[in-house]
Order: structure tokens, then sequence, then C-alpha cells
């Protein structure tokens, strides 16, 4: 272990290393796997200091159910302008008419807006999960599929693009009573206007998942959803760079009742400490670095893509428009699951994913799906990129081979090294 990362655990986290030496064990490993590994896992990111100091603050003492001016509790008049913070910085980041900052997940988000335009038992239509969509869009285990009648769309075959014939053609059909857009596994820009058209058409209301992308919206290079949805729901923590949470938004008329719907219908007491993070998190977005940063995400996906597809594996779609890829790694005679560990004992994380039309099993599918959020927050460019997707290539094509491994968990470690991550600045401060 370097010395910055023997500093964080007799510094900042002192208190937890006298009171419970084995969490603190815990939380210094995953500080030192987090700095010397690559995070290529699409939904990840590291928070800045000042969010992660907003998470670790004495707001998460506090009870607060209700909304600022209209609690349940005395004492409340601080955590009020943390939301209140929160909810206008958010709306300026999106133009959105109406927030909700209190859900803690991306899950609840969904849940909540479901809550607010549906009944148990309507039909809603939405991106099948095996083709890049989300949990909670009506898979059949998750409260979604259980309360709701999903009907699900995909991407077609041969160009694996979201196939608004079938989508309208569903729709009409079906008559949802809400669309669901937005994706979990998607490389490709998703058109909102189109789906809007779509849902005006059938009566439908829409609702659009963009946790993935939110950050590419708010940085203005992924179309916004909140003109053309009725409803738009976020995690904080992927792209954004935010705490891990939720969000909800909504046109004016829809206010009270999404509000109701988060609070008391799907929560209690908001994590007001989580909430303050997020209030950190979306002034940071709405800074012109954080549409640099934005920009560069983009970029490096581009040019880890163009390195993979060049060296031998195939990419649903054939590259990427975003901040992920999924690729195929099936030409190199291996699975998804193979390539996850494989790329994990060279400190290269990831998951394994089904690929649309994916004729292999989801515990060993046939692709792996890989981001640059977290490794574009880390300061690294377009070269980095080109290295590490050498290094991919290498150690997938010999899974097997021992030495390959250890060769490319030392390179790894060296790059990782010279991109500290921002824990290690607070951490740095902290100790002085
Ligand atoms: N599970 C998240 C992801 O990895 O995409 C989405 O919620």
């Amino acid at each position: 272990m370097n010395t910055s990362l023997n500093k964080i655990g007799s510094q900042s986290l002192s208190f937890i290393e006298s009171e419970d030496p084995e969490v603190h064990a815990a939380i210094v490993a995953e500080q030192t796997r987090q700095q010397e590994g690559l995070e290529m896992i699409a939904s990840e990111n590291f928070t800045s200091p000042a969010v992660m100091q907003a998470v670790g603050s004495v707001l998460t003492n506090k009870y607060a159910e209700g909304y600022p001016g209209h609690r349940y509790y005395g004492g409340c008049e601080f955590v009020d302008t943390v939301e209140d913070l929160a909810r206008e910085r958010l709306k300026r980041l999106f133009g959105a008419e109406h927030v909700n900052v209190q859900p803690h997940s991306g899950s609840q988000a969904n849940a909540a807006v479901y809550m607010t335009a549906i009944a148990p038992g309507d039909t809603v239509l939405a991106f099948d999960l095996a083709h890049g969509g989300h949990l909670t869009h009506g898979m059949k285990l998750n409260a979604s599929g259980v309360l709701y009648k999903f009907v699900h769309y995909g991407v077609r075959r041969d160009d694996h693009r979201l196939d608004f014939d079938q989508i309208a053609s569903l729709a009409r059909e079906h008559k949802p009573k809400l669309i669901v857009a937005g994706a979990s596994a998607y490389p490709r820009e998703i058109p909102h206007g189109k789906f809007a058209e779509i849902a005006r058409e059938v009566g439908a209301k829409l609702m659009v998942d963009m946790a993935h992308y939110a950050g590419l919206v708010a940085a203005g290079i992924h179309d916004n959803p909140v003109p053309v949805a009725d409803f738009v729901t976020s995690t904080t923590h992927k792209t954004l760079r935010g705490p891990r949470g939720g969000i909800a938004m909504c046109r004016a008329e829809n206010a009270k009742l999404l509000d109701r719907s988060v609070f008391p219908g799907q929560q209690g007491g908001p994590l007001m400490h989580v909430i303050a993070g997020k209030a950190v998190a979306f002034a940071e977005a709405l800074r012109p670095e954080f549409k640099a940063y934005a920009k560069q995400v983009v970029a490096n996906a581009r040019s880890l893509a163009e390195a993979l597809a060049a060296g031998g594996v195939k990419l649903v779609s054939g590259g990427t428009d975003n901040h992920l890829m999924l690729v195929d790694v099936t030409p190199l005679g291996i699975g998804g699951k193979l390539a996850e560990e494989t790329l994990d004992r060279c400190g290269i994380t990831c998951n394994k994913n089904m690929i649309p039309y994916d004729e292999r099993k989801p515990m060993d599918p046939s692709g792996i799906r890989l981001g640059t959020p977290a490794l574009t927050t880390r300061g690294m460019g377009s070269d980095e990129m080109k290295r590490i997707a050498a290094w991919i290539l290498r150690a997938l094509k010999s899974p097997g081979d021992a030495a390959v491994v250890e060769t490319t968990r030392r390179e790894v470690a060296e790059l990782a090294e010279q991109f500290p991550v921002p824990a290690a600045k607070l951490e740095e401060a902290v100790a002085g």
C-alpha cells in the first residue's frame, strides 16, 4: 500500500479505525482498490471531495419528513435551506418546471413516477432489459413488473439501434398508459422527441429514465428529455457524478402528485446528508468545467471503442455516442464471465453484460460493458484509452496466461498511480 493510502487509514478515518477496525480495514482496502485499479463500470464514477464531505456531515442526524416549509419535525430550518438549494440548482441544470430531490435511488424515483402516472394493472411500454433496459422497467421479479403490465420494445437485429417502427406498432397495438424511454446499456444517443411523438399519438404519458446519461444531458451534449417528457428520472451518481441517489422531475401540473408519491408514497424521512451532496454536485455540474468533463467522457469512449474494434472484438451497434460500449467478446473464443474475471485480475473492473439477441445466459453472456466516466474524472484522455484498449485486448486474447495478467496488472497500477482518485485529495488535505 502506498504512503498516501496509509495516511488515509491513520488520519481521516481514525475514529473508525479505533472504534471498528474490521470496517476500517475494509474501507481502506476498497480505497486502495479504487486508487490502484481502473474503474470501467459504466454506471460508476468518483464523486468530488466536497460531495463526500456533505454526505459524511451531521445532516445524517436529522429527520425531515415532508418538504421545505412543510415538515413533520422541528429544527428543519437548515436542512430546508439545503433542500431548496438542491431543488433550485436541479431545475436550472435541466430546465425543469418541478423537481423532487428526495428519492433514495433511481429505482425509487421510477416507482414514484409509476405511482403518479398510472395505476396497478395498467399497461406500460418500455425497453427490454435483455436489449439494454433496466430492471425497474418491468422486469418480472421487480415491483414494476409485479404491479404493472409491461410490454417491451427492443433494438433492430442488424444495427442494434432502437427500432422506432416496432415501438410505434407496439404502442398502437397495446395502447399503454405510459411509455418509458431510457436505458442502462445502450451505447447510442436516445432521440426523446421520437418517443414523445409516439406517446402523443396513442395518448400515453412519457417517462424518460436518463440515469446513465444525465451528466451528458447536463453538459448539453446529449438530447435533453425534459422539454418533451411528462416525467424524467435519474440517479445522481453515474455520469452526473454526485452522491448515490435519485431524482424525479415533471411538469408543474404533476408536481403535487409526484411529491406525494415520493413522500409518503414510497419513502419516509429523506436522506438530508445525501441531498446536501446532491446540491453540491448540481452546482458542480452547472460549471463550465463539467461541460469539458462530459465532452471528454464521450471522446474517451470513442477512442476506446475504436481501438477495441480495430483489435478484433465486435461492438454492439458498431460503436458509441455516449459514455459506454457493449463489447461482444465471443469472436475471441471466450464469454463475458471469463472476460470480466480476467480483466478483474488485471485490475480493470467492468461487468459482464448480455448483448441484444444474446444466445448465452445472463450469468455468462456474450459481452462486457465498459464505460469511461470514472477514468475521465481521474483526468485520463485519449492516449490512456488507447493503452487501456491494448491491455484489454491482450488480456482477453490470452485469458489463462498468468504472465500476461501479472504484466497487465503492473502496467495498470503504474498508470493508475499517475491519476489519483479525487478521494486522495480529500485524504491529503485531512492529513495536512
Ligand atoms: N445497475 C445500474 C447499472 O449498472 O447500469 C443501473 O441501475
